[in-house]
């Protein structure tokens, strides 16, 4: 039998057929994937940028320094890719530009849009006579999350079971996993294969991993259990509260059959998709998880690195599972500046580098880049009078209030804080609607570095 149904390897395979097809003759072009774990940024950066792009030719150079061949363009168009879901791109405009604007709501699944630029190339002779070159930009949205299953491709069943389940009882998960444990462990393994008992504690396991999403954890497991819209319960495992091997036709082998399933799609994305997206952008939102204090953040960064570490994989194949190996260039960022003043900035750069760690940041000193960003800059900066001293406040609109407010954020640590000293950091980042900036279509979005990002990609 055919465990995983072919809605999500359909789906899959349309991807990597729309991926490995070239441009058009003439035409150069360079594919971004643009990644984050949920409420990273994803969807907004795609949107500033895509506006930034578009208009950005007739901005004061200020309002996007670095901007590809300005002066150079002719147009600026926006084109679907073939065979990958469009980007609603003009829909998320209108929210953030209404009246009251909005944040976009959650995506699942992977879109894409493609920003074509006409220019002339630079010319010693002069841009009147130097031929026009049309290059497509790529713009790729996919869940973050999917990069978590990596590790499980080189894990046994039993293995990954281990990690799982100590996870599953450990910190606040151990509060959240109950209801799932106490089913599973009353669950015969060796018994004959009882679908309908596994729909119910596979239905368990899912309700826990979106319980953990709910209390901001991102190392959640399998990845596309909760994130993507093409999982059939049907296909559902989970963690194994004790090792054993299993007859066939049994409970635990039903469960080690849909185990290695899994693997095989995790195995054709990477193979597939991610093997074959280059330059790709990592948003990292890494002042909520500060705020929301020391499991919340220690959970961000065990995500975060097993994130890179599917990047180190492009590297060095594990098990030769990545025919195509290459990463051009990776852009990590940490979201949201606008939640901190500006000469925070450093210290939560300096932050995203001690989570990722040191060995991965130099060992790829060449093609990636850490940067702090802000897509659509909510608030503003302002210079106060505290206790005869001048300091700098945040003014900015909170979500679901209509007056401003001035708040100090707090100091940023440049470092990740050990577990002790948490409470020597008194942070207060707080969400902001977005900005009143009327109803211009293709006026500037106020952001911060966002222009650095494409620089550092393209160039
Ligand atoms: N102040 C500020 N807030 C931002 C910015 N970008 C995103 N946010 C906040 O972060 C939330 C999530 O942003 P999205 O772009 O929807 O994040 P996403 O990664 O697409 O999220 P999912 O689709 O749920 O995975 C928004 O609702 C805003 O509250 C920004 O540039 N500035
Ligand atoms: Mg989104």
């Amino acid at each position: 039998m055919k465990v995983l149904p072919t809605l999500a390897e359909t789906a899959l395979s349309s991807i990597a057929n729309a991926l490995s097809r070239l441009s058009p003759l003439n035409h150069q072009s360079q594919r971004i994937a643009i990644t984050g774990l949920q409420r990273a940024g994803k969807t907004v950066f795609i949107t500033s940028l895509t506006h930034a792009l578009l208009n950005a030719v007739d901005w004061p150079a200020a309002a996007f320094p670095f901007f590809p061949w300005r002066g150079l363009v002719q147009s600026v168009s926006l084109e679907t890719i073939p065979g990958i879901p469009v980007f609603p791109y003009e829909e998320r405009l209108e929210e953030l530009l209404g009246n009251p604007p909005r944040w976009p709501d959650r995506t699942v699944d992977l879109t894409g849009l493609r920003v074509r630029l006409r220019h002339r190339q630079g010319s010693r002779l002069g841009k009147y006579i130097a031929p026009v070159t049309t290059l497509d930009l790529d713009l790729i949205d996919y869940p973050g999350e999917w990069l978590l299953d990596l590790p499980m491709l080189s894990q046994s069943y039993d293995d990954w079971s281990l990690q799982a389940y100590e996870l599953a009882t450990s910190g606040a998960r151990a509060e959240l996993s109950k209801a799932w444990r106490e089913q599973a462990r009353a669950l015969h393994l060796d018994e004959p294969e009882n679908t309908f008992e596994l729909l119910r504690i596979g239905g368990a396991y899912v309700d826990y991993l979106r319980r953990c999403r709910t209390e901001h954890l991102h190392f959640l497991q399998p990845g596309r259990f909760i994130s993507g819209s093409s999982m059939p319960l049907e296909a559902v495992f989970f963690p194994l509260t004790r090792g054993a091997s299993f007859n066939a036709g049994t409970n635990g082998a039903a469960l080690k059959r849909r185990y290695d399933s899994y693997q095989r799609l995790v195995r054709r994305f990477y193979n597939d998709v991610f093997g074959r997206l280059r330059r790709q952008v990592v948003l990292v939102d890494l002042l909520s998880a500060l705020q929301r204090g020391h499991e919340s953040f220690a959970d961000l960064a065990l995500a975060v690195r097993a994130i890179t570490e599917a990047f180190e994989e492009l590297k060095s194949p594990l098990l030769k599972l990545l025919t195509l190996g290459r990463m051009d260039r990776l852009a990590l960022v940490a979201t949201k500046a606008d939640h901190i003043t500006a000469g925070q900035i450093n210290n939560l750069i300096g932050l995203l580098r001690d989570m990722i760690g040191e060995p991965f940041v130099r060992a790829n000193a060449r093609q990636s880049g850490l940067l702090a960003i802000t897509s659509v800059r909510a608030t503003t900066q302002v210079m106060r009078n505290w206790q005869g001293q001048p300091l700098e406040f945040l003014r900015g609109i909170p979500v679901g209030r209509s007056e401003p407010i001035e708040v100090r954020p707090g100091e940023i640590p440049g470092q990740v804080p050990e577990r002790d000293n948490w409470s020597a950091f008194n942070f207060n980042i707080r969400e902001f609607a977005p900005p009143r900036i009327g109803l211009a279509q293709n006026q500037p979005l106020p952001h911060i570095n966002l222009d650095k990002v494409l620089q550092f990609l393209i160039a």
